[in-house]
C-alpha cells in the first residue's frame, strides 16, 4: 500500500468542489488516512513549490495558492500516487482527458484546482510538509476485501 498527499487549491474550495473531488477518491477505493483544511503561508508555499522558484509563473502560482484556505488529505491504497496523478489528469485542464478532476472542472492552468504527489519520494515529502504524523489515522475497513481481491 502507497500514500499520496492531494490537495484541493483555493479555486476548487470558492467554487464548491471539496465534497465532489474527495468523493472521486473515496468512492474509486481509497482510503482517506489524514484530512484537514488550512491557509498555507508564503514560506509554506515556497517550499512546497521549491522545484519551480527559477520559473516564470512561480510568482502567480504562490499567490494563488496562498489566495484562500486549501483541503489537504492523504490518501492510502494500491499505487496511489499515480493512480491519484490519472485521475487528476494533466497540469493544463484543457488538455486533461474527460472524467479527471482537471479534465471536468477546469479551463486554465494557473486555476487547476487539484494538486497531487507526482511520485512516491514527493509523496513521502509533501505528507511531512502538511501532516504531523498525529494528524495521519490508521485504521482498518470491512470494505477492503471488496475492493482488493
Ligand atoms: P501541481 O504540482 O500543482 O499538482 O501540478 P503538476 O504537478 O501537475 O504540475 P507542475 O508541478 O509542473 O506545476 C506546478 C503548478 O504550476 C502551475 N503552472 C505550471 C503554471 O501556472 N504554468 C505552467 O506553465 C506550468 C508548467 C500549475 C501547476
Amino acid at each position: 500500500m502507497e500514500r499520496t498527499y492531494l490537495m484541493v487549491k483555493p479555486d476548487g474550495i470558492q467554487r464548491g468542489l471539496i465534497g465532489e473531488i474527495i468523493a472521486m477518491f473515496e468512492k474509486k477505493g481509497f482510503k482517506i488516512v489524514g484530512l484537514k483544511m488550512l491557509r498555507i503561508s508564503r514560506e509554506l508555499a515556497e517550499k512546497h513549490y521549491g522545484e519551480h522558484k527559477d520559473k516564470p509563473f512561480f510568482e502567480p502560482l504562490v499567490e494563488y495558492i496562498t489566495s484562500g484556505p486549501v483541503a489537504a488529505m492523504v490518501i492510502e491504497g494500491k499505487a496511489a500516487v499515480s493512480a491519484a496523478r490519472e485521475m487528476m489528469g494533466v497540469t493544463d485542464p484543457l488538455k486533461a482527458a474527460p472524467g479527471t478532476v482537471r479534465g471536468k472542472y477546469g479551463i486554465d492552468i494557473g486555476r487547476n484546482v487539484i494538486h497531487g504527489s507526482d511520485s512516491p519520494a514527493s509523496a513521502q515529502r509533501e505528507i511531512a510538509l502538511f501532516f504531523r504524523e498525529n494528524e495521519l489515522v490508521a485504521y482498518s475497513r470491512d470494505v477492503d476485501r471488496w475492493v482488493y481481491e
